[in-house]
């Protein structure tokens, strides 16, 4: 099959990374502590005891990283920047030695016809914010406006798009819910709250970089799954509807509809979030483009044991149900329920215990999971979804987070021993699918 008839000419093919996952540099050049340099340290925090410190010490091989970029053929690069290497505090002064790394990196792309998509908060807070009660301190959305503002005054005519948050609900789940990510918070109650506080953020943002005129398309970015009831029990059922309220529909709902969804809220009863006046008013106003990271639909079972995941077509080394048709059918039921802006798939790949083998890294199974996901959106796309474009998650092996660096999601292979980068078997399949686009 062709697939890249199905296409349209001007879709974005693109790679994505954040910074902490990549860059290293962790305190050079003026660069303040975020909430994942104090987590790392935390006995237990990271599966093998790594942090970013070094990571893919992208900071000082940028130029060799776009040059792979470059090698891929891609269109377009998602990436994040560090607030706190541009910020020490998340308040006050700006550090300009930060600053000029991101201009470096934009000359680069902008030299190899790179399209540069930012990401302006991918997890890593000022450590200085969360000394004030982090994303729990309603302030800090203010602080995030003020950072956002500085950014598109300053970069907003060199970047196709500014998304303000990765993935939200990670950092209100994880990094409060249960304490998987940084700040390393479990407490129910807090990670609603901070959910609120994101999305006001989140709209602050919006406006405050309006107002400085960037010329940037603006939006958000947002990790989405449709919700299967394990058997066609009404507990099951039931569960599902719940477990979509309150992943999807909480954020997408207050920026499409300017509410919370009501089934969600009275689930939370009296660890709902505190709102005030005119919060609904900030964050539900347009956005230019929605970003979409899909990686594995939820199952839910109210059994105990809860029933198992099929796994159909298997699962990733991270556990991760693989279920490409659940790409088509997330998309086409966000078009039934929302006034959607064009989409782009922000993030989409898999972790697979990948080894070098001679000079090269066989991985089958991610060209296999990246094809049948590309078949997938196209179907969502054949039936009137306006998808843009789609970023292969990620360009490098890089730190998953709390697995550290167990798990290798890139599409090139990175040997943290020598920063040697090899292309993999699905790099170059990327690379060659994109070339016979028409
Ligand atoms: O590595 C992460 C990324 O930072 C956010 N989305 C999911 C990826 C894989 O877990």
């Amino acid at each position: 099959m062709n697939q890249s008839k199905h296409f349209p000419a001007d879709f974005t093919w693109g790679v994505a990374t954040s910074a902490f996952q990549i860059e290293g540099a962790s305190a050079a050049d003026g660069k303040g502590p975020s909430i994942w340099d104090t987590f790392c340290r935390q006995p237990g925090a990271i599966k093998d005891h790594s942090d970013g410190s070094i990571a893919c010490d992208h900071y000082h091989r940028y130029q060799e990283d776009v040059a792979l970029i470059a090698a891929l053929g891609v269109d377009a690069y998602r990436f994040s920047m560090a607030w706190s290497r541009v910020q020490p505090d998340g308040k006050g002064a700006w550090n300009e030695a930060g600053f000029a790394f991101y201009e470096r990196l934009l000359d680069a792309l902008e030299a190899n016809h790179i399209k540069a998509h930012l990401t302006l908060y991918h997890w890593d807070l000022p450590q200085g914010l969360q000394d004030d009660g982090g994303w729990m301190n309603r302030a800090t959305a203010h602080r995030f406006a003020d950072y956002a503002a500085e950014v598109a005054r300053r970069f907003g005519d060199r970047l196709a798009t500014i998304a303000t948050h990765n993935e939200p609900w990670c950092t209100a789940n994880l990094g409060y819910g249960n304490a998987q990510f940084a700040p390393g918070v479990a407490d129910a109650r807090q990670a609603i709250q901070v959910s609120h506080h994101l999305l006001l953020s989140h709209g602050l943002a919006m406006t405050a970089m309006r107002a400085v005129g960037s010329k940037a398309k603006l939006g958000i970015v947002l990790n989405q799954w449709t919700a299967d009831p394990a058997t066609d029990s009404a507990a099951d059922h039931a569960m599902a509807e719940l477990e979509y309220a309150r992943s999807v529909q909480w954020f997408m709902d207050p920026i499409f509809k300017g509410r919370y969804p009501e089934l969600a809220l009275r689930a939370h009863g009296a660890d709902a979030p505190q709102v005030h006046d005119g919060d609904f008013g900030a964050i539900c106003q347009p956005i230019d483009f929605l970003g979409c990271n899909y990686y594995f639909r939820s199952w839910c079972s109210a059994a105990t044991p809860p029933l198992p995941a099929p796994g159909k077509e298997g699962f990733t080394d991270m556990g991760w149900e693989i279920h490409p048709q659940g790409l088509t059918e997330l998309l086409l039921k966000l078009k039934g329920e929302y006034d959607l802006p064009p989409i782009y798939i922000t993030e989409n790949g898999m972790a697979n215990p990948d080894q070098l083998v001679g000079s090269e890294v066989p991985d089958a199974g991610r060209i296999a999971f990246v094809r049948a996901h590309l078949h997938a959106l196209q179907a969502a796309m054949d039936q009137g979804v306006a998808v843009h474009g789609y970023f292969l998650w990620s360009l490098l092996d890089n730190f998953e987070w709390n697995s550290g660096y167990e798990k290798r999601f890139g599409i090139i292979h990175v040997d943290y021993a020598t920063q040697q980068r090899t292309f993999k078997d699905s790099a170059i399949w990327y690379r060659d699918f994109i070339a016979s686009h028409p």
